[in-house]
């Protein structure tokens, strides 16, 4: 008999089919409706996050509130979580919080959602099985210390931000500009808090990335900046949000693409340049983005910040949590409708997606514009190629799946260990090191690293059937992961675009050693041990036992 994995590989069902029938009954109303809508492409304007409103100079006060919005009227009103900044009320996605390089930011996050969660939630995976609902946010890409980091080792589980609770978090925003995140990061719950909406941006800018038309790098600002985050998500028969339950699936694909918060969205453009600033915030899905029949991408930056020059790609593969900072010039494309497509993953990047997504978006090109902007795309950016110098270490790290006696996964883990076993790495402040991912599993793994920005320096195959076995003994025996030198059965792979820039999300594909080098510095001021945690951003992985922690001695 076929597994529910092997059903989704095979793309026999959907995501929406393998859910468990309880949460259809809960979730459906009392007549017959379809069991889920098919929202119409390209009817809804792609919105444009609106910018949260500072309390006082860096200061913000931010509230999770469950709210209803229409995402598109075709659902009627849906019932989201989002961030509300006090003026706007709770918005999904939450208001982007804009900050200067080199001012403070102070966070207020009160949560005040409901107690009870929105979307089926399997507490066997929770701590003590406590079905109460959490927040914890998250700042995805932020330089900071552990207790404003918002992440579960630090809280520990108890201490986390249950109805009424507040988190009070200081960002030094010492960081180069780049495209920041805030998401929910609640133990075991994190990929259902997020899929109810807690997620937005934060943009650090400076004196060359001031967001203003004209600016000093010479890329288009103002109206023509545009953030977009691209979700994916299914929606139940009257327009709710559906997320499989109440069993945890070991990943989430929606038949629907939101963008920004819109299904299906267009975005009317002029012929012109602009920039936009990509993310992946869905659970599980990886993108490969192409316009078709369109302009190409002129990548300019990832996850750190800039580039040192652009790179031009028709094909962008995006990973959950990841960001890809672009260009694009819809010149020469005057009066046509242009398709952002999400099309076939190369070869090496590895996931079980199902049903496939192929469209995302819709640009539709006007014939006028309304103020030119750059003349041309820059040669040169205010980055720099990343190069840390000769590493104190480096650190063999497994990532593997665990599959039950039918071959269904159960849960993944890092090392062998779940979340909750003992910390095993400890970085002395300042060090810089190298971390092998070794991906023994069969799926790729964006794997996040909370605190700093790296760099990948290569990417090698390896036997993993033979690197198992010595990993086996190995484990038997008490010893710790063996050096996958051994094991490599070619050289180094090419690099991906992305491999760039500065990173703190990396695509870690099947069979493949992934080396990052890393620095371990702390912000300025900060110290004594601090906690943070890496794991897979794929939400469900993270949630099941992806994710590790680990401490920075000072
Ligand atoms: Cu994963």
């Amino acid at each position: 008999m076929l597994t529910r994995r092997q059903l989704l590989r095979r793309g026999a069902v959907g995501a929406g089919m393998v859910a468990a029938p309880s949460a259809l009954l809960r979730a459906a109303p009392a007549a017959a409706a379809p069991r889920f809508t098919k929202v119409p492409r390209f009817t809804v304007p792609l919105p444009i996050p609106a910018t949260a409103t500072a309390v006082a100079p860096g200061t913000y006060h931010i509230t999770q509130r469950q709210t209803e919005q229409v995402l598109h009227p075709r659902l009627g009103q849906t019932t989201v979580w989002g961030y509300d900044d006090g003026t706007l009320g709770p918005l999904y996605p939450g208001p982007t919080i804009e900050v200067q390089r080199g001012t403070p930011t102070t966070v207020r996050y009160e949560n005040r959602l409901p107690t009870g969660h929105l979307l089926p939630l399997d507490t066997s995976i929770v701590p003590e099985q406590d079905a109460t609902v959490r927040a914890l946010t998250h700042l995805h890409g932020g330089f900071v210390a552990g207790a404003d980091d918002g992440n579960p080792y630090e809280t520990e589980f108890e201490d986390e931000y249950r109805q009424g609770d507040v988190q009070t978090v200081m960002y030094p925003n010492e960081q180069p500009a780049a495209t920041l995140w805030y998401h929910d990061h609640a133990v075991a719950i994190t990929r259902l808090n997020v899929y109810a909406g807690l997620a937005a941006f934060y943009l650090v800018r400076d004196a060359d990335d001031t967001g203003a038309e004209p600016n000093p790098i010479g890329i288009p600002g103002g109206a023509y900046e545009i953030p977009i985050v691209i979700q994916d998500r299914t929606f139940t028969g009257d327009g709710q949000l559906f997320y499989p339950g109440l069993d945890w699936e070991p990943e989430f694909f929606g038949d629907t693409a939101v963008v920004n918060g819109a299904p299906f969205p267009f975005l009317n453009v002029e012929p012109r340049k602009y920039r936009f600033r990509l993310l992946n915030g869905s659970n599980s899905r990886f993108y490969n983005l192409d316009i078709a029949g369109g302009p190409p991408f002129h990548h300019i930056g990832s996850e750190g910040g800039m580039f040192d020059a652009p790179v031009q790609t028709s094909r962008l593969v995006i990973l959950p949590a990841e960001r890809a900072d672009v260009v694009v010039d819809f010149a020469g494309f005057e009066g046509r409708d242009l398709v952002l497509r999400n099309v076939k993953l190369p070869a090496d990047v590895v996931s079980p997606a199902s049903p496939n997504l192929p469209v995302i978006m819709l640009f539709r090109v006007g014939t006028t514009v309304t103020d030119p902007g750059p003349a041309t795309i820059p040669a040169d950016l205010p980055g720099s190629l990343p190069d840390f110098g000769t590493p104190a270490r480096e650190r063999y790290i497994t990532l593997e799946e665990v599959l039950d006696e039918t071959g269904e996964p159960i849960r993944s883990e890092i090392d062998g260990l779940r979340f909750h076993d003992p910390v095993n790495i400890q970085v002395p402040a300042g060090d810089i090191e190298d971390w092998l991912l070794i991906n023994l599993s069969a799926d790729t793994h964006p794997i996040h690293l909370h605190l700093p920005q790296f760099q990948v320096t290569s990417r090698r195959p390896f036997d993993i059937a033979r690197y198992q076995a010595a990993l086996d003994t190995a484990r038997a025996a008490g010893e710790p992961n063996p050096d996958p030198a051994p094991f490599y059965t070619g050289g180094p792979l090419p690099l991906q675009t992305d491999d760039r820039g500065f990173k703190d999300t990396v695509s870690a594909n099947p069979g493949v050693v992934t080396r990052i080098r890393s620095p371990f510095d702390l912000p300025t001021g900060v110290t004594g041990t601090q906690k943070y945690v890496f794991h897979c951003h794929i939400l469900e992985h993270e949630d099941n036992d992806m994710m590790r922690p680990y401490e920075v001695l000072d």
